[in-house]
C-alpha cells in the first residue's frame, strides 16, 4: 500500500489511487499521467448514491403474471426479494425457456461497456455463463462504434483492427507528419476513453509536439471544437454527412489536374478504371468536380480546390472519427478516404496514410503490447443466430423476418428472454420509443445493473451489482503499457453481488457450477490471468514479478513492440511478399465482391448516395449527437462531473446564434427538441463553435419520461436518443446510425418539469 494509504484501480477514462479522508472518497490520477480526465471525478458522489440499486427487484406485474409480452415494463412497480428466492426464480425461468425454445430462444448479445476490469468485465461474464450453462445465445456482431466500417474495411483494406489500433502512432505524428486532414476531428474528450484503461492521455502533448514542429492541421467537421486549441487548426465547417462529396471533389481535382500518385495506384491498388470512370462522370454523366460538391458540403468550389492541391507533396496523415460512419451509408466516407489517401500515395509511410478512427478512442495511436493479457475465456456458443447489434428492435418487433448483412439474407431469431449485463441499450440505441415497444414483446427480461438506468426500469427481474470499486480486478489493455492490480477500495454497496457470484449461484442451480468456474475463486481466477502475462514475460527473459509482488506494487509495466507501422507498412514495401489481406490482395477502390452483392445503398465503389435524412420546414436543423465529454455514455451520470456540466439538471445542447435569435432562445434557456419520433429537453448555450443550421446534444443523460404511461412522452433530461432513427447504415453492414438526425427547437416556456432518472422506481 502507498504512503499516503490510497490503493490503485482503473478504469476507461484512467488509471488512478483512490481511498478515504475524513469520510470522504478520495480519487487522485495515476501519478505518470500526463492529461487526466475529469471524468474520474464521477467516483465520489457516484459510490453511494441513491441512484444505486440496493436489493434484487422483479416486476410486479411479471412475478403477478408470469413471463409474456406486457405493456407495462418501463412504468411498473418493483417487489425486493431476497437472494435466494431471485436466484431460484431465474434458474427456473432460464430452465423453462431452455427447455421449451432452446438456447435459441435466448439473446445474450448484451452489448455495452461496463468496466475496465478484465476478470468482472460483464459482457464476457454474461457470455461465458449463457455458453457453460445453457449451450449458448444469439448474439449479437459488430459494435455500436464501428459498425459499418467493421464490415466494409475487410473488403478493401484490412481489418478494422489493423487500420485503426495498429498503423500510425501519436509518436509517429508527434514526428513525422505534415499536414493532418482530420474528418470529425480528433476531439481530446474523446481520446479519454479506452477500452481496459489508459494510464497516459499523450494525445494532447503529441498534437502540440507536431504543431510546434510545423505540422498543420485542417480540421473537416461541424463543430470547431473538435480538434484542440493546441493544433491551432483551419476549421472547414462541412454540412454534416457529406464528407464523401467533399472527398470525391478533393479527388477529382487531384485526377484531372494530374496529381494523383499513378504510380502508387498502379502498383498497390485494384479498380481504378471502373472508379475513375464514376468519378470523372463517364459512367453516370456527373462529373464529381468541386462546383459539383460545393452546394452539397456547403463550402466555396475554390476553397476545395485549393484544399486538393494543398494534400500533395507532404506527408499527409487522414484521419477519420468513427462518427462519420454511425451515419446514413457510412460505409461511403469510410472507402472513400482510403481511395483518397491511396491517390495521394501516403499509406505505410511513417507519420503518413490513413489512420482510420485515430483520437477516437484512446487505444488507437498507440505501439502494441508485446505481451499479452489474458481475458475471460467464454466458452463455445452453439447457437448460430445473430444480429448485426443495432438491429435489436427490428428483431424483437418482428421475429423470423428477412434482413440483408454482408451479402447474407438471414431471419430475424425468434427470441423471448432477453438477458442484459454491462450495457444500456437505454443509453446506446436509437428511437428509444421504438425501442420501449420492443423490449413490451419479450416474455422475460434480465438485468444486472449498478444503478436503477431506464434498461433497469424497463426489467422484469433486477439484479444489483457491485461496481468496480467494490472489487479486485486486473486493468489491461492490448496498447497500453500499464497493467494495473486494480484493488477494492470499498465494501459493495448494500446488497449487491459481482455478476461473477450471481452467474456462480444460477450455474450451480441449474447443475453446471463446475463448467462455469472451473472451481476457482475470483482470486483464482485473477492470479490465472495473471499467470498467462507472466509466463510470457518469463518466456521473454524479462522479469515477471510474482502475483503477489504484482499486487503488493499495485503495477507493472509491460514492454511494448516496435513502432512497425502494421501491415500497411509491410505492403508498402513489399506488396508481393506482403499482400493485403482482402480479395485482390491489393487496396481495392473497386470491389467486385461487394459489387456482387447488388445493394442499392452500397454499390461497388465509394460514391455519393444523397441520403434520404435531410432537413425540411417541419425538422430544419441537424442534430449532431455526439459522445459526452462529462462521462463515458451514460456510465455514472449521477456523479460529480457530469452533474456540474449540466444546467437546472439537463443536458446542455450547443446552437448557432444565427439559429437561437429567430427562434427568440437565449444561453441558459429551456428547450425542447422534437421530430416526427420523439422530443426531450435540453439547456441551450450559444455558441459560434457549431455552424450554422447544426445543433449538438451529446449522448448520456438518463432517459426521463415526463409521463412513462403515455408513450413518446417527453424526456425531460436530455436523452438525444430520442429522437435519432433506428435505421441501418445500409444493407452491407446495418450499422448504427445514431450520430446525426433532423430536428426542430423551440423555447420551452411549460412548466419544468422534475428530473426523476434518478430517483429509485416505485416499490409495491
Ligand atoms: N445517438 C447516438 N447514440 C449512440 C452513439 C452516438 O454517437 N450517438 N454512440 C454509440 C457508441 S459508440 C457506443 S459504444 C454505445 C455505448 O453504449 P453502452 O456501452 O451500452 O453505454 P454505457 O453507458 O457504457 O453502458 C454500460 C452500462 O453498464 C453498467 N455497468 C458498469 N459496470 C458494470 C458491472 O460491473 N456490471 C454490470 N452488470 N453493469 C455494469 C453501467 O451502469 C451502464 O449502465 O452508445 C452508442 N449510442
Ligand atoms: N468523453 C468520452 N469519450 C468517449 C466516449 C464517451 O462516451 N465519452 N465514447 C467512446 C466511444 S465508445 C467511441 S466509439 C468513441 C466515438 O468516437 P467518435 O464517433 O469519433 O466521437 P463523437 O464525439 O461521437 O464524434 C466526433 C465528432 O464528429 C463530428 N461529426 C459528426 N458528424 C459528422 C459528419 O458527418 N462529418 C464530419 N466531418 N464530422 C462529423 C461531430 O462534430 C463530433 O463531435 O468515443 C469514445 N470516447
Ligand atoms: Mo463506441
Amino acid at each position: 500500500m502507498a504512503p499516503d494509504g490510497l490503493l490503485p484501480h482503473s478504469s476507461h477514462w484512467g488509471a488512478f489511487r483512490a481511498g478515504w479522508r475524513d469520510g470522504k472518497l478520495v480519487v487522485v490520477p495515476h501519478g505518470g499521467d500526463p492529461d487526466p480526465s475529469d471524468i474520474l471525478q464521477n467516483f465520489p458522489d457516484a459510490l453511494r448514491h441513491e441512484a444505486r440499486i440496493a436489493q434484487p427487484m422483479v416486476r410486479r406485474g411479471w412475478l403477478e403474471r408470469g413471463p409474456g409480452a406486457d405493456d407495462r415494463r418501463g412504468r411498473d412497480e418493483y417487489v425486493p426479494m431476497a437472494w435466494d428466492a431471485v436466484l431460484d426464480l431465474l434458474a427456473k425461468e432460464l430452465a423453462r425457456v431452455r427447455d421449451a425454445h432452446g438456447p435459441e430462444g435466448i439473446f445474450g448479445g448484451s452489448y455495452g461497456w461496463s468496466s475496465a476490469g478484465r476478470f468482472h468485465h460483464a459482457q464476457s461474464q454474461v457470455h461465458r455463463f449463457l455458453n457453460t450453462t445453457l449451450g449458448g445465445y444469439v448474439r449479437s456482431v459488430n459494435s455500436y462504434s464501428a459498425g459499418a466500417s467493421t464490415v466494409i474495411m475487410p473488403h478493401i483494406l484490412g481489418p478494422i483492427d489493423a487500420v485503426a489500433r495498429h498503423n500510425v502512432t501519436w509518436e509517429a505524428v508527434a514526428a513525422h507528419s505534415e499536414l493532418v486532414l482530420a474528418f470529425g476531428g480528433m476531439a481530446l474528450k474523446n481520446s479519454a476513453v479506452g477500452g481496459g484503461g489508459v494510464s497516459q492521455h499523450i494525445e494532447r502533448g503529441c498534437m502540440a509536439a507536431a504543431r510546434a514542429r510545423g505540422c498543420e492541421f485542417v480540421l473537416i467537421s461541424p463543430l470547431r471544437d473538435d480538434l484542440p486549441a493546441e493544433c491551432e487548426a483551419e476549421w472547414l465547417p462541412i454540412t454534416p454527412n457529406t464528407d464523401t462529396a467533399l472527398m470525391l471533389a478533393l479527388a477529382h481535382t487531384l485526377a484531372s489536374e494530374g496529381l494523383h500518385d499513378q504510380a502508387f495506384v498502379a502498383k498497390y491498388c485494384t479498380g481504378w478504371a471502373a472508379f475513375s470512370a464514376y468519378l470523372l462522370g463517364e459512367s453516370d454523366g456527373v462529373a464529381k468536380d468541386a462546383a459539383w460538391a460545393a452546394p452539397i458540403v456547403g463550402m466555396a468550389a475554390e476553397a476545395i480546390r485549393v484544399l486538393a492541391r494543398r494534400l500533395v507533396g507532404k506527408r499527409l496523415l487522414v484521419a477519420m472519427a468513427h462518427s462519420l460512419q454511425r451515419a446514413e451509408h457510412g460505409e461511403q466516407p469510410v472507402w472513400m478516404a482510403t481511395v483518397l489517401t491511396a491517390m495521394l500515395g501516403q499509406f505505410g509511410l511513417p507519420g503518413g496514410g490513413y489512420n482510420y478512427a485515430l483520437g477516437s478512442l484512446a487505444h488507437y495511436g498507440r505501439r502494441q503490447n508485446a505481451v499479452p493479457t489474458a481475458s475471460l475465456p467464454q466458452g463455445q456458443n452453439r447457437v448460430r443466430g445473430f444480429i448485426p447489434v443495432a438491429r435489436i428492435s427490428d428483431m424483437l418487433l418482428q421475429p423470423g423476418q428477412p434482413f440483408d448483412y454482408n451479402g447474407q439474407r438471414l431471419p430475424y431469431p425468434d427470441v423471448k428472454l432477453v438477458y442484459w449485463a454491462g450495457g444500456n441499450p437505454f443509453h446506446h440505441h436509437q428511437d428509444l420509443n421504438r425501442l420501449r415497444q420492443a423490449f413490451r414483446a419479450v416474455e422475460t427480461l434480465v438485468v444486472h445493473e449498478i444503478a436503477w438506468t431506464a434498461t433497469a426500469r424497463h426489467a422484469d427481474i433486477v439484479l444489483p451489482v457491485t461496481m468496480t470499486l467494490e472489487r479486485e480486478d486486473i486493468g489491461s489493455s492490448s496498447t497500453d503499457p500499464l497493467m494495473v492490480a486494480m484493488h477494492r477500495i470499498a465494501p459493495p454497496f448494500a446488497e449487491a453481488r459481482d455478476d461473477y457470484a450471481i452467474f456462480s449461484a444460477l450455474a450451480e442451480r441449474l447443475g453446471k457450477a463446475e463448467a462455469f468456474t472451473e472451481g476457482r475463486t475470483p482470486e483464482d481466477w485473477l492470479r490465472w490471468m495473471y499467470g498467462k502475462t507472466q509466463e510470457a514475460l518469463a518466456a521473454k527473459g524479462l522479469e515477471a514479478p510474482s502475483f503477489e509482488e504484482f499486487w503488493e506494487l499495485g503495477e507493472v509495466m509491460l514492454p511494448q513492440a516496435e513502432d512497425d507501422g502494421g501491415i500497411l507498412r509491410d505492403f508498402r514495401t513489399d506488396p508481393e511478399a506482403h499482400p493485403l489481406p482482402t480479395p485482390s490482395g491489393r487496396i481495392e477502390l473497386y470491389s467486385a465482391k461487394i459489387a456482387g452483392f447488388g445493394y442499392a445503398d452500397c454499390p461497388g465503389h465509394p460514391a455519393w448516395l444523397a441520403p434520404k435524412d435531410v432537413p425540411s420546414a417541419a425538422e430544419p436543423l441537424r442534430l449532431v449527437a455526439n459522445q459526452p465529454a462529462s462521462k463515458l455514455h451514460s456510465q455514472l451520470d449521477f456523479g460529480g462531473t457530469s452533474a456540474a456540466s449540466k444546467r437546472r439538471g439537463r443536458e446542455v445542447m450547443r446552437i448557432h446564434p444565427g439559429d437561437a435569435a429567430p427562434r427568440g432562445i437565449n444561453s441558459g434557456d429551456i428547450v425542447r427538441l422534437f421530430n416526427a419520433r420523439g422530443a426531450c429537453l435540453a439547456s441551450a448555450a450559444l455558441s459560434t463553435d457549431v455552424m450554422p443550421g447544426v445543433v449538438q446534444l451529446p449522448t448520456g443523460a438518463w432517459f426521463d419520461p415526463e409521463d412513462p404511461n403515455e408513450d413518446g412522452s417527453l424526456c425531460v433530461h436530455g436523452n438525444p436518443n430520442v429522437l435519432t432513427r433506428d435505421v441501418g447504415t445500409s444493407a452491407l453492414a446495418q450499422g448504427c446510425t445514431g450520430q446525426l438526425s433532423c430536428v426542430q427547437v423551440e423555447k420551452f416556456t411549460g412548466n419544468l418539469p422534475p428530473v426523476r432518472a434518478f430517483t429509485p422506481p416505485a416499490r409495491a
